[in-house]
């Protein structure tokens, strides 16, 4: 049987986020967009709740915990489906486990709080490790690479490493190219299309190109629309190995994917 790639469902309890923020910044309209998303075909749903945007700023851990533990609470309770938490912060993370949540995503690769592989490790939860330098606030000045997939490639190979030494369990270790994040367009498009590169370490990887700037600069599409340019990324990125797709639009995304798939393949996939 041929398996598909899963489709993780972006929710942002933020106030700024760059594509949705304040959308669901409201904890009601938060939990129906999560069960909505579960509806809509994802299989997981990433919950955060600080934007991670270029120039953002940090939000304390008392904040974040203020925004999502209650989400996550909600939607355990109401939905079969796991839950990621989107959280540099080791504190965050503990709770959101507590709270239900099963996976960490930690758009920081362990670079800001370390810490976070040893929570994720004594959960038995599943650890996303990204790449990204500097933070949000300083992120974009720090896009200057020699080899692009090569230097993405070798920090996530030495951040997975240390994900191992801390307990985290190799068959929970997921990797991400961190894309938009400390990258300019070209870079974005690069890691792209070398994705067999990063996937060559062994581990799953999780791509997440859903609605940003570079897609809508190259697709030309505006932000209230159906971003059909990310359907091209998510396809890509499946055909190029990627294991999951982090989309804040789960329905189109898991067409797109599956008819890629399907195509790649030459016969219909199975569920
Ligand atoms: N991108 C964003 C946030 N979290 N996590 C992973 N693993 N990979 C990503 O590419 C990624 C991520 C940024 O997107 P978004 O959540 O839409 O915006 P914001 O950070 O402003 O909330």
């Amino acid at each position: 049987m041929v398996s598909l790639p899963a489709v993780m469902g972006v929710l942002n309890v933020t106030p700024d986020s760059f594509s949705d923020g304040g959308r669901y910044f409201d904890r009601g309209r938060a939990i129906e967009r999560a069960l909505e998303m579960h509806r809509g075909g994802a299989d997981i749903i990433d919950i955060g709740g600080e934007s991670t945007r270029p120039g953002a700023r940090e939000v304390s851990a008392q904040a974040e915990l203020e925004r999502v533990i209650a989400v996550i609470e909600a939607v355990r309770a109401r939905a079969n489906v796991p839950i990621s938490i989107d959280t540099r912060k080791s504190v965050v993370a503990s709770a959101a486990l507590a709270a239900g949540a099963a996976i960490v995503n930690d758009v920081s690769g362990l670079q800001f709080d370390p810490a976070i592989a040893a929570v994720a490790s004594e959960a038995g939860a599943a650890l996303v490790i990204m790449h990204t330098r500097g933070t949000p606030e300083t992120m974009t000045r720090l896009a200057r690479y020699r080899d692009v997939v090569g230097e993405v490639r070798a920090f996530l190979k030495a951040q997975a490493a240390k994900a191992e030494r801390a307990g985290v369990k190799r068959s929970r270790i997921i990797l991400d190219p961190g894309i938009g994040f400390a990258k300019t367009a070209d870079h974005n498009l690069r890691l792209l299309a070398n994705l067999p590169r990063i996937c060559s370490l062994g581990y799953p990887v999780l791509v997440g190109a859903s609605r940003k700037r570079f897609v809508r600069t190259i697709s030309g599409e505006s932000p209230e629309e159906i971003s059909f340019g990310t359907a091209a990324a998510s396809a890509i990125a499946v055909l190029g190995g990627a294991s999951i797709v982090r989309v804040h639009e789960p329905a189109a995304n898991r067409a797109a994917v599956t008819m890629a798939l399907a195509i790649a393949r030459g016969r219909v996939p199975q569920r």
